[in-house]
């Protein structure tokens, strides 16, 4: 981890910083505020001091530090516009906290108790809500209702206990259309008090969030209502989303919240797994039942667990099929079976580069390079050990290896198949399949012809 340290006490901000708003805790100075500016999934951080645990990895994120002042663990979070990679080629004007959006993963055990700082350096007011936790009225950041707006330049100060371990995420409760349509959110874990209790070897997590971009623009339309163009998992989009690797016989954990405007089914290949923790908490172990997609509608947190006992390279996706696209205009006619060749050649006397797509389906979509406006992505990208993924958006791969060392998240390249097990193409003849009306037994009449649909004009019987 490299985070680059803030002084906010040797900063200019600092002055901003008014003695009304810090009140409640008396402090000779506020906590580091570290940023991180790399979208690489960051190693887990595992705790120097307080209560042990065992530690989450966020997709392309990282774990904000703390420090620990009079039996409180203290953070600090700071609002702010960032720049954000979506996935290489393309970058973002977005707003997060300290350096990335989603802000940084925030983990605590439970038990312990906490004070957040939170710092404006947005050019409007904002609060902080903490989506599922149970404390105080007044902690619970909802501007105008249980606090005033943290104004710009400000810094507010939350503190509660942590009164129970799950899947929580925070996120503004001011502007909040605007806000979150920009990024501002983050993940944040409790862990149980006793390690050993829903003890996993690896724990991954990402917050489920949707961007409209204009191809060749940077920052987000907060207006859009559902059209987006950018589906992302902690604001990457495939071919950008970390992989989760794993080590074979691996207990696996995968949380996620969703903060877009919409549901997603979210679906693992090659496994069942058991949903073991919700907004409300750990699921008792005799009430959990398996699937293989878990829908997670707007606002949800879900956690899911299996064992990773089979190797491969597993997709992991959204089964929305639009949403694992990246940016696509949904008005194209669908031109399948169209046979424009007369048409081209007439537009291309006086476009030359006139090209059409979609006829014998949209796969080549995939395969082609086409010129793409700056700072885009191609909607049907990625490039696999056997051609183009076809994918976009809320696309990635979970890779289960027998030789991947504990506690190693390196990508470990594409799956290795053994012999045998792998689809392959036919190389016999082949015939032309019996058409369903020659198979039909004797004496089964004329069914078809029978059921022929009278046209529009003359009247039915
Ligand atoms: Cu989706």
């Amino acid at each position: 981890m490299n985070p680059r340290r803030r002084n906010f006490l040797a900063s200019a901000g600092a002055a901003a910083l008014g003695a009304a708003a810090v009140n409640r805790a008396s402090l000779a100075a506020l906590p580091d505020a570290p940023t991180q500016d790399s979208p690489r999934m960051q190693p887990p951080l595992v705790p120097s001091n307080g209560r042990p645990y065992n530690p989450v990895v966020t997709l392309n994120g990282w774990t904000l530090p703390w420090r620990m002042r009079d039996g409180w663990k203290e953070f600090h979070l700071v609002a702010e516009p960032v720049v954000r990679e979506i996935a290489p080629g393309m970058k973002a004007n977005l707003w997060g906290y300290n350096g990335q959006s989603p802000g940084p993963t925030i983990e605590a055990v439970e038990g312990d108790r906490v004070r957040i700082f939170v710092t404006n350096r947005l050019p409007e007011h904002t609060t902080i809500h903490w989506h599922g936790m149970i404390l105080p009225s007044g902690m619970d950041g909802v501007g105008g209702l249980t606090q005033p707006q943290i104004g710009v330049g400000k810094t507010y100060v939350y503190e509660f206990e942590l009164r129970k371990s799950g899947t929580f995420m925070y996120h503004p409760h001011a502007d909040e259309m605007t806000q979150m349509a920009m990024g501002m959110m983050g993940m944040f874990v409790v862990h149980p008090k006793d390690p050993r209790q829903y003890r996993v070897d690896r724990d991954f997590c990402f917050l489920i969030n949707a961007y409209d971009i204009d191809p060749g623009s940077f920052t987000p339309r907060v207006n859009t209502m559902l059209d987006f163009n950018l589906w992302t998992w902690n604001s990457r989009a495939f071919p950008g989303i970390d992989h989760l690797v794993c080590r074979k016989g691996d207990r696996v954990r995968v949380r996620f919240g969703n903060l877009t405007m919409t549901n997603h089914p979210i679906h693992m290949h090659g496994y069942d797994f058991a949903v073991t923790c919700t907004d409300g908490g750990w699921v008792p172990r005799n009430a959990r039942w398996p699937e293989v997609t878990i829908d997670v509608a707007v606002g949800q947190m879900r956690a899911f667990e299996f064992d990773a006992i089979h190797p491969g390279d597993w997709a992991f996706h959204c089964h929305k099929s639009h949403h694992t696209m990246n940016a696509m205009g949904h008005g194209v006619p669908t031109m399948i079976g169209v046979d424009h060749r007369d048409l081209v050649e007439r537009i291309q006397k006086l476009v030359p580069d006139y090209m059409v797509m979609g006829e014998r389906g949209m796969a080549d979509m995939g395969a082609m390079e086409m010129p793409l406006p700056d700072n885009t992505l191609p909607m049907m990208t990625g490039q696999g050990p056997f051609g183009p993924l076809e994918m976009g958006g809320m696309f990635t791969v979970v890779k289960v290896r027998e030789d991947q060392k504990p506690g190693d998240y390196r990508d470990p390249g594409w799956y290795r198949h053994p012999p045998g097990t792998q689809a392959y193409e036919w190389s016999g003849t082949l015939r032309e399949a019996p058409r369903a009306a020659d198979a039909a037994p004797a004496g089964a009449g004329k069914a078809p012809d029978a059921l022929n649909a009278r046209k529009g004009g003359s009247h039915g019987h």
